[in-house]
């Protein structure tokens, strides 16, 4: 098991086989927030693996035909964007914990030891399982206490997308960051599932971390400030780059507590299939934006044959910005002239916010508190893009080599299909040729009168 072309790659995949003997599979710790390529199988079925945005899937071993992989519940320091560091918990090093890859009919056995602070348990969502692997704690097991390791071990019966994550105080460890992706492939060829040359994983989670302060508020129920894809906020996300001409499977999973329609530009695409198994080919229908309820995973499917830089977010326009305080009234067309400097002689660097909109915050350098993220930032090829939270990009190249995941720089237009600046005449707008005087202000007077005949609906008796 290793990591093709791995870059700055702190995985220690090659030691896995150190300890190939020992009863427990070695737990592979991650510390880079870096896309890790896809992990390829190197014996057993063939699959294409996924590829996890700022994310990695975790190395397995094989002992007497069974996948063991060993996960380990910790806190951990995870960098959801350049500058801003949060104190969360997760799995192997990071929030969100590794994906984990099998094949329909693998069996799997997955030591789980904890190292959290409280006792856990891990729910494996949407798999068909015995009740006792369920990891409801209390439910269908004792929790895993402080410092102790527990066995899962079940068959992969269904091929799709799923989830896994605690079933223990479970509203504080989510709320913490422990979740994460899994996906079972298909055994052979499925008339359901489609292969496709980039597969991609994206769990969904939102935390409420106070501008200057690095842990979560984990009683928040909704008023979240940071909406991250793999515990990362743009322009911390990486893009998913990809060939021109590829076939593209995204999968979604909602961890948060609320609905995200996820949207793409430039392309449609269609739901192939959800937590519940692939969707019957008959219902699948052309879209641009899907909803992803709490709790739900949603795989897209499209043909990538626009090139370009293409804007890939969450629709819910509060969800593409960062870490904002709530209580800022609205002050657009309201007129600031001379009162930032009356205050500033009571407040030394008083600024007003959003006289003309809020695009302001991106041009004025906010002073902000130390390990925060900026609300609306970005660098694009023209400027700031203005954006946070869950915005990415779909970048699709001609020259992008086949199994390339690497970021290809900006899109270079071809001539001429830039939006460009008219400076010709402006003609006046009809609208405006009208002034007051010249108006009609009489009144409308109706010359005529009319009757309205009202007809009740009949009433039912008996
Ligand atoms: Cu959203």
């Amino acid at each position: 098991m290793k990591y093709a072309s791995m870059t700055g790659g702190a995985v220690a995949a090659a030691s896995v086989s150190r300890n190939l003997m020992a009863a427990l599979p070695e737990a592979v710790i991650q510390t880079e927030v870096n896309t890790m390529p896809p992990l390829y199988p190197e014996s057993g079925h063939d699959y294409n693996p996924v590829v996890t945005p700022n994310g990695w899937t975790l190395p397995f071993r094989m002992r007497n035909n069974v996948k063991e992989f060993h996960l380990i519940a910790e806190p951990v320091v995870r960098e959801m964007t350049p500058g801003f560091n949060a104190n969360l918990w997760g799995y192997n090093g990071q929030s969100p914990g590794p994906t984990i890859e099998v094949v329909e009919g693998d069996r799997v056995r997955i030591y789980v030891t904890n190292n959290l602070p409280e006792h856990t348990s891990v729910h494996w969502h949407g798999q068909r399982l015995p009740n006792g692997m369920d990891g409801v704690s209390g439910l269908n097991q004792p929790p895993i206490p402080v410092g102790k390791t527990f066995v899962y071990e079940f068959v992969a019966k269904r091929p799709g997308t799923f989830m896994y994550h605690p079933h223990g105080d479970e509203m504080v460890q989510m709320a913490m960051g422990m979740m994460g992706s899994w996906v079972t492939h298909p055994k052979g060829s499925n008339r359901l599932i489609n292969p496709v040359d980039r597969d991609f994983c994206v769990i969904m989670n939102a935390y409420d971390i106070v501008p200057g302060a690095a842990t979560p508020r984990i009683m928040t129920m909704l008023d979240f400030n940071l909406w991250s894809w793999n515990s990362r906020i743009f322009p911390g996300i990486d893009s998913f780059n990809v060939r021109q001409g590829d076939k593209v499977r995204v999968r979604f999973g909602n961890l948060t507590m609320t609905n995200h329609p996820i949207h793409l530009h430039g392309h449609e695409f269609v739901v192939s299939g959800t937590d519940g198994g692939p969707t019957q080919t008959s219902a699948r229908h052309w879209e641009v934006t899907t909803d992803v309820a709490v709790g739900q995973m949603r795989q897209i499917e499209f043909l990538a044959d626009e090139p370009g830089d293409w804007a890939f977010h969450c629709h819910k326009s509060h969800h593409t910005m960062n870490a904002m305080g709530h209580d800022v009234p609205t002050m657009i067309g309201v007129d600031h002239t001379g009162m930032a400097q009356q205050i500033g002689s009571v407040i030394p660097d008083y600024m007003v916010m959003g006289e003309r909109g809020m695009a302001d915050m991106t041009e004025m350098e906010m002073p902000l508190p130390d390990n925060t993220a900026p609300m609306m930032t970005g660098d694009g090829p023209f400027g700031s893009v203005e954006m946070g939270g869950m915005f990415s990009m779909i970048k699709v190249r001609s020259d992008q080599a086949r199994g390339d995941y690497s970021d290809p720089g900006w899109y270079e237009h071809p001539p001429g299909t830039v939006a460009w600046e008219y400076t010709g005449e402006l003609e006046e707008p009809a609208r405006f040729k009208s002034d007051v005087s010249s108006a009609d202000t009489t009144p409308v007077t109706p010359t005529e009168s009319f009757e309205v005949n009202a007809i009740k609906p009949a009433r039912r008796v008996g």
